[in-house]
């Protein structure tokens, strides 16, 4: 067999690694996002450095590997040297390796230590994660809101044609301004969830009892999307991140707006205080905050899953004495999965979902709840923690 000249092996090697190098770095999607903040495009030339010295060892390492087996083949009569315990070569072969990883720690050090470095911020959000919602706090602000998937359940269940952000669409993004830097608090109500948004490199993992913090400065108005990264349970990739960045200006507009807003929304829950509705309208508002709140564990037809979330449908509590019913939604039940909907819910709210179990799936207790029973309830209760 003729003999390969060794510059044709290494002119070979070289387009390999060259071709396979720029195939995945910058437009391939199969590369990281340089992102939209400083930290964003300082972890992804972190990413392509430490990269290009992977390529660089695999084309020394593999390239003396390959050439070898062919040079040294059996059949040209090769004889394997013979030694052992060779000082020079131990001491190259680890010198070598402690040089280039020192190389890769010093810029990944000063990323790293950027990133956790959240001081001097111009404002602080509170990110609280829960069994599969995000909740989101202003500092200072008394601004808060929840933060839900916004796909339809049809889309879901493929009855519908899937949008073009399925699955990445939520009811109330994060709203935050550009080039201000924030700080995020992070927590979590439940199981550990991860709150991460790839343009911004934030991902950080928010446990319960525990408050992790990260920051974020972003420097293009736009709309960025992030998933829930942690495994937290059957809903896990149902829990999506939609940020809004704004403008300064935009943003001062829209915080104002939603002070209002939250306002208003409190003033009204205090009028339904004592507003009667009838069976037909709190049916019809207890079928929507059924679907959006409830169906994900209970499901649609309230049958729920056996093993795992109890039936509406015939159940103890639904078709049983209506304040034990009142109790579970309001205070949920520890150890399970069964949250506490007292801050997540208007009086309101909580009244019509009740109402709604109480007679839909075949319950038909006939029972009404009103926005004044479930006041009555925690005014009760607070009495109660009091006297104790
Ligand atoms: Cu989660």
């Amino acid at each position: 067999m003729k003999r390969i000249p060794f510059t044709v092996w290494l002119t070979l090697e070289v387009i390999a690694v060259t071709w396979s190098t720029h195939t995945l770095a910058e437009e391939s999607a199969l590369n990281m996002t340089q992102g939209v903040t400083q930290i964003s495009s300082e972890v992804y030339h972190l990413h392509m450095l430490i990269f290009y010295i992977c390529c660089a060892i695999a084309f020394v390492v593999f390239g003396a590997m390959f050439y070898s087996i062919y040079k040294h083949r059996k059949s040209k009569g090769a004889v394997a040297a013979h030694f052992h315990e060779s000082t020079k070569v131990e001491v190259i072969w680890t010198v070598i390796p402690i040089i280039i990883l020192i190389a890769m720690a010093i810029p990944a050090t000063k990323t790293l230590v950027a990133m956790e470095d959240t001081s001097q911020s111009d404002l602080t959000v509170k990110i609280t994660g829960s069994q599969w919602k995000w909740h989101y706090s202003y500092f200072g602000q008394d601004v808060e809101f929840f933060s839900l998937l916004a796909t339809s359940q049809n889309q879901i269940d493929g009855i519908e044609e899937k949008g073009a952000n399925y699955l990445l669409e939520v009811d109330n993004p994060l709203v935050l301004p550009i080039n201000r830097k924030v700080r995020f608090l992070m927590t979590s109500d439940d199981v550990i969830h991860s709150w991460w948004v790839p343009d911004f490199a934030v991902k950080k993992d928010t446990i319960p009892g525990f408050i992790n913090e990260a920051w974020t400065k972003i420097d293009q108005p736009g709309v960025y999307r992030g998933q829930c990264a942690e495994l937290c349970g059957r809903a896990h990739g149902f829990m999506p991140i939609v940020v809004h960045a704004m403008t300064e200006a935009d943003y001062d507009k829209w915080l104002a707006e939603k002070k209002a807003e939250i306002a208003q929304a409190k003033q009204a829950a205090a009028a339904a205080l004592t507003a009667e509705l009838s069976l037909e309208e709190l049916m019809q508002s207890g079928e929507q905050v059924y679907v959006d709140r409830c169906a994900v564990c209970h499901q649609a037809n309230g049958e729920g899953i056996p093993g795992a979330f109890p039936a509406i449908k015939g159940s103890s509590i639904a078709t049983g004495e209506t304040g034990e019913h009142i109790d579970i939604i309001v205070n949920g039940r520890a150890g399970t999965a069964m949250q506490a909907f007292a801050n997540q819910l208007t009086e309101q709210e909580i009244a019509a979902v009740i109402t709604y179990q109480r007679n839909a799936f075949g319950n038909d207790t006939g029972d009404v709840v009103q926005a004044s029973d479930i006041n009555t309830f925690t005014m009760q209760e607070q009495g109660n923690k009091e006297e104790l």
